[in-house]
């Protein structure tokens, strides 16, 4: 992890919002700040140092980042979600308020969907900053909590220290498991003392899933083949109550749920499909006209950072500060709704 204390450079071409926002000014008035769990401003800024292809670039390492840091953070937050630091936060994860009839009940536009949001334990530094034995505790309090569900949700925690090679890969192509290595993650400090205290629980049909400390201590997963959207988020929101009677999760009246990216605040939630618009997307401004009015997030379909395959792209909300869990549904639903109108007409 780089810790300078100097003024990092930035290429001509770098597009991150921290280049946008670390001015000079802003460097000397944080650099030498730190955080109740000693985590500094070049620990916060690495990722996007070093990755200069970043969209961002930060990374916080515990709640206070967010105040501590405020001058750089504020201004990235407001330009990412459109939300000043006087705004508040609501959350709504009441599945009856969402309006969403499957959009594709022949199943001929949509692979997959799937919608996670991100957790982390109150009062323990985020994984940026966390020390090894607070990981290990988080693994082990948060498999006890889930080997512990049942019905539906029943399933089983499978650490990633000890997993075979073959199983691990299987778990990542079929979409199940989280990449190792990632660049920007690792940058960010998130990849200390790898593999251990991490791994994943799911359920015998992987239609319910829990991440451990990966970029957050908890990703949270319900996901399902076809565009029964509505099922899959109520799936989720049970899962979600049942996992809170156990832990208590990280959360601000203004931020909401805390992440350790500042892209995922708020609800943490992205809700996705897999679509198949072969059409649409060879004009691709017009498909992101589409994106855009709905406020949508385009991706390849191996997760953040990878191409499409075969027309099939990765379509999420992009709101998820300052909007409640509902709405972040509804934006995707609404925005889906549209794409397959616009596929079925290029036809
Ligand atoms: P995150 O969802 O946590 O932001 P990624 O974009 O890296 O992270 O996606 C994680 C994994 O989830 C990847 O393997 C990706 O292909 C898979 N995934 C995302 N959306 C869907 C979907 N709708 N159907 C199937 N798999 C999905
Ligand atoms: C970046 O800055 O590009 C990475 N740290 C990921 C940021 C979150 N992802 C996103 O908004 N697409």
């Amino acid at each position: 992890m780089s810790d300078t204390n100097e003024y990092p450079h930035f290429p001509s071409d770098c597009k991150s919002l921290l280049s946008k926002y670390l001015t000079k000014e802003v460097y000397t008035q944080l650099k030498d700040k730190t955080t109740p769990s000693g985590f500094t401003l070049d620990e916060a800024i690495a990722s996007g140092v070093q990755n200069s292809d970043s969209g961002i670039g930060v990374y916080a390492g515990d709640i206070e980042s967010y105040t501590t840091f405020s001058a750089l953070f504020d201004p990235i937050i407001e330009e990412y979600h459109g939300f000043s630091k006087t705004d508040s936060h609501i959350s709504n994860l009441n599945p009856n308020d969402l309006k969403a009839p499957n959009p594709d009940p022949e199943n001929k536009y949509i692979v997959s969907t799937r919608i996670r949001v991100g957790r982390n334990i109150a009062n323990l530094p985020l994984g940026p900053a966390i020390s090894n034995e607070q990981r290990d505790n988080v693994e082990n309090q948060v498999s006890q909590a889930l080997n512990a569900l049942e019905g539906s949700l029943k399933g089983k925690y499978y650490p990633l220290d000890g997993m075979s090679e073959e199983i691990s890969q299987k778990l990542i192509s079929d979409h199940f498991l989280f990449k190792a290595g990632d660049r920007f993650l690792e940058a960010a400090g998130l990849n200390r003392n790898w593999p251990k205290g991490r791994g994943i629980y799911h359920n015998d049909e992987k239609t319910f899933l829990v991440w451990v400390n990966e970029e957050d201590q908890l990703r949270i997963i319900s996901m399902q083949k076809g565009g029964d959207i509505k099922e899959v988020f109520q799936r989720l929101t049970d899962a979600i109550s049942k996992i809170e009677e156990k832990i208590e999760f990280s959360y601000s009246e203004h931020l909401g749920y805390i992440t350790s990216c500042p892209t995922n605040l708020g609800t943490a939630m992205r809700a996705s499909v897999h679509i198949k618009v072969p059409n649409l997307s060879k004009d691709y401004t017009r498909f992101e006209e589409i994106t855009n009015k709905y406020h949508l997030q385009i991706r390849g379909i191996n997760g953040e950072h990878s191409q499409s395959v075969g027309g099939i792209y990765d379509i999420s909300n992009k709101r998820r500060l300052g909007v409640t869990e509902v709405q972040c549904v509804q934006d995707m639903y609404d925005g889906v709704v549209q794409l397959i109108k616009r596929e079925k007409e290029l036809e």
